[in-house]
């Protein structure tokens, strides 16, 4: 058989939905798809992060050879293998001598550079299709930010919601007559808050392999590999949406910001691995979702809640990425220039919040937004941690992270290193804030409402440093002027305290004993 069409899929396409499966012609196409290692280790990833895609790749590739497409799939250790995914193609070009080679955009702008470099080295021309499994195209993305002073989330989601017709009624307005409930949502855990049950799917010969692979291949990769209860093929995911809408999305917006310990996953979706990695469709959820409000088994500000995390955030991060990259990853408009303390990789560290949001990381390659934005990022940018080695780290530690998600969400979002492109005001708070949405205080060495001294929370004296440090840039936005007035009338001598209380906490960070 001649091969027409080399058709790649990277780990984190596998959606029929896309062109370069569905277009094929499964009498002359070949589909081609790779576990290397220059994409396994180009961040230290998590090691159930490599097990899950590799085994959902693994299924991917089965479900499409029963369904009659050819596949070339090159496992991690088939001899002969480059181990890149450029080296892959052109090995498949020599061997199979397709007439063309289409590939869907990537993800990630580094590997868009190894696809543009890499359609001057073929032999024969790359076509480059566009990932249609976004509801935002970059050309929609760019029209609506043209010409805005102002990129707003909340104004791009209403479009959002308008263009896809989603909790819209008839006459155009917002169903309920509001855009956002978030007023009623983010309340503090009660008591004995906890995660209903969840899903755990069954390891099949695939799976187990896979998990053998990877306890070889990455020995020392950072994380736990077991217990691994990922779903790895679309109907296991869709099994996982339809419990979340069944039984947890009625209480999602409620709790969305509470932190319970031991309670790593509360009443979050845990679909953003699947979602990004083609398993899911983000409009099929955000349908289920409204589905569900509209069946009544869920209230209107978790159905909104949830859908705008989605239909909102999700697409506006994506649009934020492609918009402004390359010159975007290294923005630094805080000047933090701090390392990475060794304990966001060994865990080990005195402060409670910390260590538990460390702890759900290590053990399911998961924490949730508020731990991700609140705690590790809230502590990121108080110590003044260098953006790019922040974001490295939370490249590697989540099943669901990539570039186009992960970097706008740190250090955007997180760290502020974009100049509030994304966030207006900086998401920086003290220990109360950690205090009022969690219970991880009363477990901790450190006193929350104490800011000066051996119990002091660093969080607290962080805080005051990094209001202080940034007075020129942040004392005349219009969401912080409570802080500087506060700030203000602390007194010359309690403002000295607490600077060189923040001094002694960064010490002691350097030092391995914060
Ligand atoms: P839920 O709380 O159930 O939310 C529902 C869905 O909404 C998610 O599955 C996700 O698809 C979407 N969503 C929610 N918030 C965001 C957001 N801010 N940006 C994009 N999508 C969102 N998300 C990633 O998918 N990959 C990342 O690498 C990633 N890195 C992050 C880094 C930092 C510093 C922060 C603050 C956030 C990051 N997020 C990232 C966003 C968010 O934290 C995760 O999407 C969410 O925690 C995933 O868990 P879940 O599926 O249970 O989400
Ligand atoms: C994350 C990842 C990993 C760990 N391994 C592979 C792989 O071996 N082969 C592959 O095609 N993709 C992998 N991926 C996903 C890619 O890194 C992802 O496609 C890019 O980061 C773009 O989002
Ligand atoms: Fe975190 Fe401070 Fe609370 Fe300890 S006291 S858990 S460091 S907020």
């Amino acid at each position: 058989m001649t091969t027409a069409v080399l058709r790649v899929i990277l780990g984190d396409q596998l959606s029929s939905r896309l062109a370069i499966v569905a277009e094929a012609d499964k009498a002359s196409d070949v589909i081609l798809m790779a576990e290397v290692m220059s994409e396994a280790s180009y961040v230290p990833h998590h090691v159930k992060k490599i097990a899950f895609l590799f085994s959902a790749m693994r299924h991917y590739a089965e479900a499409l050879r029963k369904a009659g497409y050819t596949v070339r799939y090159v496992a991690l250790e088939d001899e002969g293998s480059s181990q890149s995914i450029d080296g892959e193609i052109l090995r498949a070009v020599e061997e199979l001598s397709p007439a063309r080679v289409a590939v869907t955009e990537p993800g990630e702008w580094r590997l868009r550079e190894t696809f543009e470099a890499l359609s001057l080295a073929l032999p024969v021309p790359l076509d480059i299709l566009p990932d249609t499994r976004f509801l935002c195209t970059h050309a929609e993305f760019d029209d609506w930010a043209e010409g805005r002073r102002e990129l707003r989330m909340e104004y791009f989601y209403r479009e959002m919601r308008r263009k896809h017709g989603i909790l819209l009624e008839a006459d155009g307005k917002p169903t309920g007559g509001k855009w956002n409930y978030d007023a009623d949502n983010r309340k503090p855990p009660k008591a004995g808050l906890d995660s209903p049950k969840r899903l755990s799917f069954a390891k099949n010969t695939i799976t187990r392999d896979v998990l053998a692979l990877v306890k070889r291949r990455f020995a020392d990769g950072y994380g736990r590999l077991e217990p691994f209860h990922f779903a790895v093929t679309r109907q296991q995911a869709l099994r996982e949406l339809d419990h979340f809408i069944a039984h947890i999305l009625p209480s999602f917006g409620d709790y969305q910001d509470a932190m319970v310990k031991g309670e790593p996953f509360l009443r979050h979706s845990l679909l953003s691995a699947y979602i990004n990695a083609g398993l899911l469709y983000p409009l099929e959820v955000c349908k289920k979702a409204e589905a569900a409000y509209r069946e009544g088994s869920a209230p209107l500000n978790a159905a909104e809640g949830f859908i705008r995390q989605i239909l909102g955030w999700r697409e506006y991060i994506r649009g934020i990425y492609w918009r402004f990259m390359p010159d975007y990853a290294t923005r630094n408009a805080l000047d933090a220039h701090e390392p990475l303390p060794a304990f966001y990789w060994t865990g080990k560290t005195q402060m409670a919040c910390i260590r538990e949001t460390l702890a759900h990381t290590y053990d399911h390659a998961y924490s949730h937004h508020i731990q991700r934005l609140m705690i590790t990022g809230n502590f990121a940018l108080l110590a003044g941690l260098d953006p790019h080695e922040v974001h490295e780290w939370y490249l590697a530690v989540y099943a669901d992270a990539y570039e186009w998600v992960e970097l706008p969400n740190t250090l955007g979002m997180a760290l502020h290193a974009d100049d509030g492109l994304l966030a207006t005001k900086p998401y920086a708070a003290s220990g109360n804030y950690i205090k009022k949405m969690s219970n991880y205080c009363s477990g901790c060495a450190y006193d929350p409402t104490v800011a000066l001294g051996e119990r002091a929370c660093p969080f607290n004296a962080l805080y005051w440093d990094f209001v202080a440090r940034h007075k020129d840039r942040f004392s005349a936005n219009a969401r912080m002027p409570f802080v500087y007035a506060n700030w203000a009338k602390m007194g010359t001598e309690r403002q000295e305290s607490l600077r060189k209380q923040a001094q002694a906490h960064l010490a002691a960070m350097r030092e391995g004993t914060l």
